[in-house]
């Protein structure tokens, strides 16, 4: 008989629906070390359907969910659907038909493809971002939030997009442009609900040290952050106007002062202006105010700036110091001043330059100041009772008398500003609170919730910045649920991120309707063991979601104070591109390859360079999940994603790979077709077995997956030279495959004679004595260079041997953030990995 991969595939998947085989309880019997929580990241049901990049995290996931199962733990493993926000409503408007529709359209579409993949997903657990029974519970803790005064309202300007016509958070901004649409964002004053996480930005800054995360998330989490330390100093405004406040992490550079700073937007702007120099400063007032923030802080731009005719008083020296105002400080940082020190800081030193400002040296480096910046450290100069002290003592010795003589105080500022909440738009959660004229903003009451998104003709944007909420009447007017006067519903909707803020924690009770999760449930799984998802979410969803869960630690809502103990980032899959000489892309389906590795243009026979890129349609080189499990079933698609490469690295998809793995997969078909015997295995194989049994579990457990499979290819590799398959090697290896290539395992077990199902099976176990093998040390070349020296077994193939060295764990180092050109391997003497 063929692999009939359709058959096996689809009578499994019955199976394990019809069983509920992956059906998880919280069995207060097993043990709080045998609890697993394993966590992909929901995807958003985009119409485009699933890409290969969600298969990659989802299959990783799954083998150690069914590799944990199977050695006894209880494993939650859920999935489900963030189904709100602006990509399924600007498409709802795009063709006409209602977000909700399109969503569960696209929603049915995703949970087929992720079902044909045979993963283990507790089923009965999904949930969806927009369904009133989950969002009633998002709106529920959104109160909690509130009621702990968390939630603001305020008049600030946003970014604004005029083609979404919506407010972003700076996260959703990418270099000025709109994330979702890629028009440029402009600065707009909207009436917003502001979320304070400042107020726990020390908390997530600290607790980022306890967080088993990826190194590169943890330090973009850390600048986002973004916690500087310095001072605040109290100037003198000249002529009664008061006091003017800046930070500056550099105070003992006070000597060195000769001009301040203030930002257009700053308050004190309108007063302390002189009437000679009014009409500029209006001017540049106004200029500045059509820039965005992203314009003004451009490192190389030149500077510019008006005198405001106005005069401060260094609190050090009493020296007077002109005011000026430029649009490189800005309103939102600090206090919206600063006091310029040219010799030490680079932008205050071009600001000097351009307008003849005096530079002051009160550090001693090895340039002269006038014609250079020194920002580094060095004893001090020309600074009175500093002269001699480095930075760091300076700073210290300054802050003390600042302090002692009220002139300021050490602070702290942070880059994270406060998190704006409110979306003016159709496609997301109501915001349950209510505006009364007599007593301001007051919540719905909880047992009224969920507050239903009304069902709306249009929902395109208002453009006025009002949601389109605001237009249906009967919605919008309501009565004060405290005093009964008439009142008016908030009608701006909540971001994206608040139904994947806390979906974590309705996969552990999903069906509650008294709470959003029962305490039990979260005492019993919580925190995720291992949460796995692309990187692109380092500090958006990874940094609200754990400021959400803070409070509800702080309100006794759970039992952590951090939802994602481990996070591992799938690499990315990308593809091959072909490029001219002049490094213009050619369509894949205009590559020929007339002779292994060299490729020309169909046609004009020009000589291409195969280059890695990303997938793109324009370069038809787009795999789609379900073609693959078509033409090489859920087995094939599952193992190559997983044999490729490294989980972490990024990799390019190639068909002859996929091939060479569908065709393993037949070998071991075929390994089963052939007569079982029950007798004693030959005593290679048996140590074969043994040392696959060590590898498959020690590699399976620290997500090398991809080492995993080659060792198990060395075993069918010497399996089938035998004339009959073995039971006792069957037996084993069924298990060891079930994970990979869950359907196949399951088939494979069953003709052995073995009852259903392997996926429930106990995983095998070794024989440490016969596992020792013979090892070779090999040398590790990085573009040429000997980097590692790693023993390995002897006589390891090509393949087995380069999956070998990327396992190893001072190699991944290296790679990290590297892609691979090419390798050079030499079996048992060398392996070089020329990088990029
Ligand atoms: C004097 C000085 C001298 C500074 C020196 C630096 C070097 P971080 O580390 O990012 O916190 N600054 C303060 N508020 C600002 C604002 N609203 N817009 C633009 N710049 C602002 O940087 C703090 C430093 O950035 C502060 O220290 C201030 O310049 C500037 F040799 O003050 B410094
Ligand atoms: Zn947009
Ligand atoms: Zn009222």
């Amino acid at each position: 008989m063929e692999y009939d991969f359709k058959s096996i595939e689809k009578k499994w998947q019955d199976y394990w629906d019809e069983h509920k085989t992956f059906k998880t309880f919280e069995d207060p019997a097993v043990p709080d070390d045998k609890r697993r929580y394993v966590l992909d990241m929901f995807p958003y049901p985009s119409g485009a359907g699933l890409h290969v990049g969600h298969p990659e995290g989802y299959t990783a996931t799954d083998i150690y969910c069914r590799y944990l199962r199977m050695n006894g733990y209880n494993v939650l493993h859920p999935m489900g659907f963030d189904s709100f926000g602006l990509p399924a409503e600007n498409y709802a408007i795009k063709t006409g038909t209602h977000p909700k529709v399109t969503t569960e359209r696209n929603i049915d579409i995703f949970r087929a493809q992720i079902k044909s993949l045979g993963f283990s997903y507790d089923w009965d657990r999904e949930v969806s971002t927009c369904d009133p029974e989950y969002y009633k519970w998002t709106q529920w803790l959104f109160l909690q939030i509130f009621k702990k005064g968390l939630a603001y309202e305020a008049q600030i300007p946003i970014n604004w997009c005029p083609s979404c016509q919506t407010g972003l958070a700076n996260e959703e901004v990418k270099e000025g442009h709109c994330e979702r649409c890629g028009h440029q964002v402009h600065r707009r004053n909207l009436r917003q609900w502001v979320l304070k996480i400042t107020d726990y930005a020390e908390r997530l800054l600290n607790d980022v040290d306890k967080l088993d995360w990826p190194e590169p998330i943890k330090i973009m989490q850390r600048n986002w952050i973004g916690k500087s330390v310095g001072a605040e100093v109290t100037f003198e405004i000249e002529g009664g106007h008061g006091d003017l406040k800046v930070y500056t992490t550099r105070p003992d550079t006070l000597f060195g002062v000769t001009y301040m700073v203030l930002s257009p937007e700053h308050p004190l702007v309108e007063k302390i202006t002189t009437s000679e120099c009014r009409e500029a400063v209006r001017e540049y007032v106004s200029e500045a105010s059509l820039k965005s923030e992203l314009e003004r802080t451009e490192l190389n731009k030149e500077k510019t700036g008006v005198f405001t005719g106005a005069y401060a008083v260094n609190p050090l020296n009493e020296q007077r110091v002109p005011i000026w105002i430029s649009d490189y400080v800005l309103i939102s940082y600090g206090t919206g001043a600063i006091m310029a020190v040219p010799a030490h800081d680079g932008r205050d030193w071009e600001f000097a330059k351009k307008f003849g400002l005096p530079i002051v040296e009160v550090l001693k480096g090895n340039v002269d100041v006038q014609e250079e910046v020194y920002e580094g450290d060095g004893p001090h100069v020309n600074s009175g009772f500093l002269d001699g002290l480095g930075m760091q003592e300076a700073i210290d010795t300054v802050i003390a008398w600042l302090e002692e003589h009220g002139k300021g105080k050490k602070a702290v500022n942070y880059k994270l500003r406060d998190w704006i909440f409110s979306r003016q738009r159709y496609w997301g959660e109501p915001m349950p609170l209510i505006h009364c004229p007599h007593c301001g903003t007051v919540p719905v009451p909880e047992e009224q919730l969920p507050l239903l998104l009304p069902e709306v003709k249009k929902y395109e944007p208002t453009g006025t910045g009002e949601s389109p909420l605001a237009n249906v009447e009967e919605w919008v007017n309501t009565t004060c649920p405290v005093c009964g006067a008439p009142a008016r519903r908030e009608t701006n909707t909540m971001p994206q991120w608040a139904g994947s803020c806390w979906y974590y924690l309705r996969f552990l009770d999903p069906h509650n309707d008294k709470e959003f999760a029962a305490r039990d449930t979260i005492d019993y799984w919580m925190p995720v063991d291992l949460y796995v998802g692309g990187a692109e979410h380092a500090v958006l969803h990874l940094l609200y979601a754990r400021f959400w869960h803070k409070v509800f630690y702080d309100l006794g809502l759970v039992n952590t104070d951090e939802p994602f103990a481990r996070l591992v980032n799938q690499g990315m899959i990308t593809s091959f591109a072909y490029q001219r000489p002049d490094k213009s892309l050619v369509a894949v389906d205009q590559v020929e390859e007339p002779a292994p590795d060299s490729f020309v243009e169909k046609g004009t026979g020009v000589k291409l360079e195969r280059v890695v890129a990303k997938m793109s349609k324009s370069l038809k080189n787009v795999i789609n999940p379900d073609e693959i499990v078509k033409s090489y079933g859920a087995d094939s698609l599952r193992l190559y994603e997983m044999f490729m490469g490294p989980l972490q690295m990024s990799k390019p998809w190639s068909t002859q790979g996929l091939q060479g793995v569908y065709r393993f997969l037949e070998r071991v078909w075929k390994l089963g077709e052939k007569p079982v015997s029950d007798g004693p295995l030959p005593a290679e194989l048996e140590k074969t077995l043994h040392r696959t049994i060590k590898k498959v579990s020690d590699d399976t457990a620290a997500l090398n997956f991809n080492t995993a499979i080659s060792q198990m290819m060395v075993l069918v590799n010497d399996a089938s030279k035998a004339d009959v398959c073995y039971r006792g090697m069957m037996d084993v290896f069924a298990r060891l495959l079930s994970p990979y290539a869950p359907h196949l395992a399951e088939e494979l077990w069953a003709k052995i004679g073995n009852k259903p199902c392997v996926s429930l099976a106990k995983w095998p176990e070794y024989d440490e004595r016969l596992t020792v093998s013979e090892t070779v040390t090999v040398p590790v070349q990085f573009s040429g260079k000997v980097r590692e020296k790693l023993e390995l077994p002897a006589g390891l193939d090509r393949d087995a041997l380069l999956a070998a060295v990327m396992a190893d764990e001072a190699v991944k180092k290296r790679l990290e953030g590297k892609t691979i050109v090419k390798t050079i391997i030499v079996p048992g003497k060398l392996v070089n990995l020329v990088v990029k």
